[in-house]
This record gives C-alpha cells, structure tokens and sequence, in this order.
C-alpha cells in the first residue's frame, strides 16, 4: 500500500460498471474519438499516438478500466481508478503519488461535445492515459503528487496548480517536424488542438518554473499562452529540485495575466 494512501481516498473511489453504458454512451465515445484522432495525426505527440493505437482505445465502444489498467501496469506500473468527478486537490496528489490516475466514468452529452465543465472519462482515459504510457512523463506525474502534497502542506495552491495546467494540461512540445502537443487538456479538445499550433492569437514561451508559477490561466476559454518543452524527461529535471525559492519569488512578483507578456519571456516560434 502507497504510504500516500490513505481510507480517505477510498471514499471517492467508485466502479466503472461498463454493462450499464447506453448505446448512445458508446456512439459518443466513438464520435469523439474519430474526430480528435483525425485532428491530431499531425498535431500531438508522436508518442501520444502511438500509446493511443497501443491502448486500442477500442473506438468502437467505451474502454473498459480493468484493460486499460493491465496495458498500463506492464508500461509504467500506473493504474487507473474510477471516480466519479473532480476530487480534492489533496486526495488527487496522493493518487498522483501512488501512480494512481483518478478517471471520471460518466461520458459528455452530445450537446457538450466542444466543451464540458469538468473532465469526463474522453478527457481522462483519451487525453491523460496515453502519456502515462511514457515512462519519463509517468515518473513526472508520481514526483507531481508528491511536489502537489508538499505544495498544500506549504500554502502554494495556485502555484502548483498553474504548474500542472502548463504542462500536464496544456503543454506543447519540440519536436524535429514542429511544436507538437502533449498536454491532455488540448488533446481532447478539437478547436485548442488546432488554435494551439496555430494561431497568431497565443503566445508560445521556453518552459519555465517560476515564470509558469506566475502566470493566470483560464478555465474556460482558449488560452492565451503555451509553454514549450524540448523532451519529455525535461519535465522531471525542472520540477526535481528543492521549490521553496521558486513559490516565494513567484509569490513575491506577483501574478502575471494570462494574455500578458514581462522582460524576460523567450517567445517561441511555431
Ligand atoms: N480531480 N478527478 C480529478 N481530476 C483532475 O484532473 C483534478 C482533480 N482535482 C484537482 C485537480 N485536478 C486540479 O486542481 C489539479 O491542479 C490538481
Ligand atoms: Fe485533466
């Protein structure tokens, strides 16, 4: 058992009872799934689209959690856990810390397809699974549980949170053939996967710590500022050091508006 577990985390967990899955449930699954996998072939991740063909996030119906968890621990040892929603910050670092990945059972109404308030399983099993699948963003994710922990334990709540956004969310990535996406929250969005490369709109700046830990995000409008990486493991480099310096400077100068560019910013070009 995680040392990071604890009877708490229990009582958000729930079980994916596949059975109980409409047919309507099923045609949205496979309505969204055709559409982002035509927008992402030249869009996300290499890695991203490999994992989602080796996943066989069976297009055809909704996945069921116990084989994507048997994929997933032979690739990384991570496994899914159903929830049924958004759960607290705190309990969610713990999972993260456990190689634990809280996923949302319950798929959008037909009426949400563009977009939907809290991630639903699309979002959660299509967008975050994949890259759970690479060993260096899975070692990413388990250090990101255990920065999240130390983070509240601190007061630095917004700070971590932007962290995860601007990676984990809605990063973007070099790549020999262009910035390609690896974060999840634009890989299960049509519109933001083709804005994010895209458009003149946002602007796309070199990864940086505190400069990330300053910065305002939106929930819900297309962003307005991307962070680059060159590789994977570059993630864990940055976040593997002692953070205490980084909340405080960033806390010090103060919060930077989501659209807002200081001295300092390395744009980067598309
Ligand atoms: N809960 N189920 C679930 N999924 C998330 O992505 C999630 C969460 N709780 C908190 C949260 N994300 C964010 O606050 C992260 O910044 C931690
Ligand atoms: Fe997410």
């Amino acid at each position: 058992m995680s040392p990071y577990l604890t009877p708490e985390q229990d009582k958000y967990m729930i079980i994916q009872d596949w059975g109980s899955y409409t047919k309507a449930e099923h045609a949205m699954w496979r309505r969204l799934c055709g559409r982002q996998t035509e927008v992402l072939q030249h869009r996300a991740f290499p890695f991203f689209l490999q994992s989602q063909k080796a996943l066989n996030a069976d297009e055809q119906f909704l996945p069921k959690f116990d084989d994507v968890n048997t994929l997933l621990k032979k690739c990384t040892g991570w496994q899914i856990v159903a929830v049924n929603g958004l759960i607290p910050e705190l309990d969610f670092f713990q999972f993260l810390a456990s190689k634990k990945f809280p996923t949302t059972t319950f798929i959008r109404k037909p009426e949400e397809i563009d977009y939907l308030e809290a991630p639903d399983i699309f979002h959660d099993l299509y967008g975050h699974v994949p890259m759970l699948m690479e060993p260096n963003f899975a070692n990413y994710m388990e250090l990101f549980g255990k920065k999240g922990i130390e983070a509240l334990k601190h007061g630095f709540t917004t700070q971590i949170a932007r962290l995860y956004w601007f990676t984990v969310e809605f990063g973007l990535i070099r790549t020999d053939k262009g910035l390609r996406i690896y974060g999840s929250g634009i890989v299960s969005s049509k519109s933001e996967s083709i804005y994010c490369l895209e458009s003149d709109i946002p602007s796309r700046l070199e990864v940086n710590m505190e400069r990330i830990m300053r910065t305002d995000f939106y929930y819900h409008d297309l962003q307005k500022m991307y962070f680059v990486i060159d590789h994977i493991d570059q993630l864990y480099r940055i976040l593997d050091v002692n953070l205490m310096p980084y909340y405080e400077r960033a806390v010090a100068k103060g919060d930077i508006l989501n659209y807002e560019l200081v001295q300092g910013d390395l744009l980067v070009s598309v």
